[in-house]
């Protein structure tokens, strides 16, 4: 399977016109979701806008807003009018949470590939190189991964963060088939095989990766792992008591209902 490239496009009478959209379709969308991000997004757009203009792809980058109260609208506004080569976009989400605003982005995207990282560029942006060279080769899903062989840590989480993620790893590994990280910020999809498995989904919170990629799974998509080198940012937006506790339970959720499944 080959990647359209820009330039390389079937002619227009051969692409299927997307209903009700008005933006040409790019090569790959990237979604951040963006919960008070003022600071830390005008340097991750940056460093995403520079790279993202020197691909042979086109793409396109949708933030994703919960309602911040710290202006996070108004930078990226200012940086999508400023920015004419590769468009930045500010969508709103009025459900709270991580996975209510990733799935709202992934799900207005008609581009062939999308996919999120999140505002903290935890994972260089420059790996997306690699995961379009495994869409090119075929893949359905391309995963961050911390934990997969070749993975490292340039700046290490606090140990308690450590320890709640191998705790939460042993948990999600019989939900996820061989998928040694489920929760790195990181993914893109084949948007045709992406689109049932969001349908699907009903976790708002931080988890609901476990349940995108299981859902993934089931319908038959194979989930490649790319290790990365990742890079733990100061001024998390993941409250280990809110936000850990309900991702904990979200798993024990998915544990019960893929156990009634089994029996
Ligand atoms: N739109 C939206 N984005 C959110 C929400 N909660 C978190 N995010 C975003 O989700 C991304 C991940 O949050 P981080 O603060 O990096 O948390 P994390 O990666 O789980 O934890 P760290 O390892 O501490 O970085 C960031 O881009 C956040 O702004 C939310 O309720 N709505
Ligand atoms: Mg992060």
């Amino acid at each position: 399977m080959l990647v359209h490239l820009r330039g390389q496009r079937p002619p227009a009478s051969e692409r299927r016109a997307p209903a009700r959209e008005t933006r040409p379709t790019v090569d790959l969308e990237v979604v951040i979701p963006a919960y008070n991000e003022a600071s830390r997004l005008p340097n991750t757009l940056h460093r995403t806008v520079d790279f993202l203009r020197e691909q042979s792809w086109s793409s396109r980058v949708v933030v994703v807003d919960n309602g911040s109260s710290d202006g996070t609208a108004d930078v990226v506004r200012a940086f999508g009018a400023a920015s004419d080569d590769v468009p930045v976009e500010l969508v709103g989400c009025a459900r709270p949470g991580k996975g209510a605003a990733v799935r709202r982005g992934l799900l207005r995207s008609r581009s062939r590939f999308v996919g999120f990282f999140d505002a903290d560029l935890a994972t260089p942006v420059e790996t997306l190189s690699t995961v379009m060279e495994h869409f090119a080769a075929g893949a359905a899903a391309v995963v961050g991964s911390r934990h997969a062989p070749g993975a490292r840590f340039v700046q290490h989480q606090p140990a308690a963060r450590q320890l709640g993620g191998t705790v939460f790893r042993a948990m999600t590994r019989r939900l996820v088939d061989g998928v040694h990280d489920t929760q790195c910020g990181f993914k893109f999809f084949e948007r045709a095989a992406l689109v049932p498995a969001l349908a699907t989904c009903r976790t708002t919170g931080f988890a609901f990766d476990v349940e995108l990629l299981r859902n993934l799974q089931r319908a038959g998509a194979e989930i490649v792992e790319v290790p990365v080198a990742w890079s733990h940012a100061t001024g998390s937006s993941f409250s280990p008591l809110r936000d850990g506790v309900s991702a904990f339970r979200t798993v024990l959720q998915l544990q019960r209902v893929a156990g009634r499944s089994v029996s």
